[in-house]
């Protein structure tokens, strides 16, 4: 068992929950940081560069940003039992871009809205500044619930469908990231409270299978001091970056560059670039409080830009 591996994150956020499920699948050991759930993050923050995001996992002076990442790094370190068993992995990946920008959206305002008195006071706020909207007031918020409610809910049969046949896993027999991704968005109607539970209860394939996801559990946790997280950053090197497979149109490697999400929590991280492949980039950075890192992002979902350039 490793306990190398340092999760921030915070306990209803399904994106969280999507990696406590690999960590449970895969059967590791790991720290838990309890980070707050809106900005500012200032213990989280040092480590990312600015990237503010939940989750984010933690391997010494290695910082990995998106669960779409994350769980590539995990398969990489521990690839076994795997989530992306080569013969389901192209449509795992579809699928589960499907659940998290398709399917999720509308479950989560209909959630958030009608789940209002049990959120942090400050959530919604802190969640339109994160998108670049004014601060909603309660009225627009339960406004939101109710146009988002039936385009969850139509969703939902497309899901007990795709396990109509008696499969076990959503993309085949065996289980993949979409299961997680699938699993997670769900997971999110009652991860507060059991006020929406009766949308979920007319479809016994999608209950059955959800059963056999949650199972997984999260593995093993042990709480970690966000301030002791940082004192490991500060304490280690960043691992060696392994060998590049950049495209020709990608920076040069140790240029600096600019890293941002394209949807929201757009906030910028620089540094320079010290890996790229087709599926990541890292930038190394020097922090005050984490010392040197290196920050990890998924290439897509994210704008990388030469620092500097129009
Ligand atoms: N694409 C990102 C999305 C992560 C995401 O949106 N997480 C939510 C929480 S579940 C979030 O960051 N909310 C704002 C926050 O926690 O500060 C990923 O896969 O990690």
């Amino acid at each position: 068992m490793q306990r190398d591996l340092i999760l921030h994150h915070y306990d209803f956020s399904n994106y969280s929950e999507k990696v406590r499920l690999a960590l449970g699948y895969k059967r590791l050991a790991w720290h838990s940081v309890a980070i707050p759930p809106v900005a500012p993050k200032p213990e989280l923050t040092p480590l990312t560069g600015g990237y503010r995001r939940t989750p984010v996992l933690q391997v010494g002076a290695d910082i990995y940003c998106d669960t779409s990442l994350i769980l590539r790094e995990l398969e990489r370190r521990y690839p076994a039992p795997t989530l992306f068993p080569p013969a389901y992995a192209a449509v795992a990946e579809a699928i589960a871009w499907w659940a998290e920008n398709r399917l999720f959206r509308p479950i989560s305002l209909y959630v958030s809205g009608s789940n209002l008195e049990h959120l942090p006071p400050d959530l919604q706020a802190d969640r339109s500044l994160m998108r670049g909207l004014p601060p909603p007031d309660e009225a627009t918020v339960r406004r939101a619930a109710r146009r988002n409610a039936p385009l969850a809910r139509t969703q939902l049969p497309t899901v007990e469908a795709m396990l109509a046949d008696g499969r076990t896993w959503i993309a085949g027999p065996m289980p993949t990231i979409a299961d997680l991704a699938v699993y997670h968005a769900l997971w999110f109607f009652t991860a507060r409270t059991d006020l929406l539970a009766a949308e979920l209860a007319p479809f016994p394939c999608i209950h059955a299978w959800m059963a056999r996801v949650r199972a997984f559990g999260h593995g093993s946790s042990e709480p970690l001091a966000a301030a002791q997280a940082l004192r490991i950053a500060a304490d280690a090197e960043p691992e060696p970056p392994r060998a590049s497979m950049p495209f020709p149109e990608d920076p040069p490697l140790g240029s600096p560059v600019r890293m941002r999400a394209d949807d929201y929590g757009r906030d910028p991280v620089e540094g320079t670039l010290v890996f790229i492949d087709p599926h990541e980039v890292a930038l190394r950075r020097d922090d005050s409080q984490a010392g040197t890192v290196v920050v990890h992002f998924p290439r897509l979902g994210y704008d990388l830009r030469p620092l500097n350039a129009r």
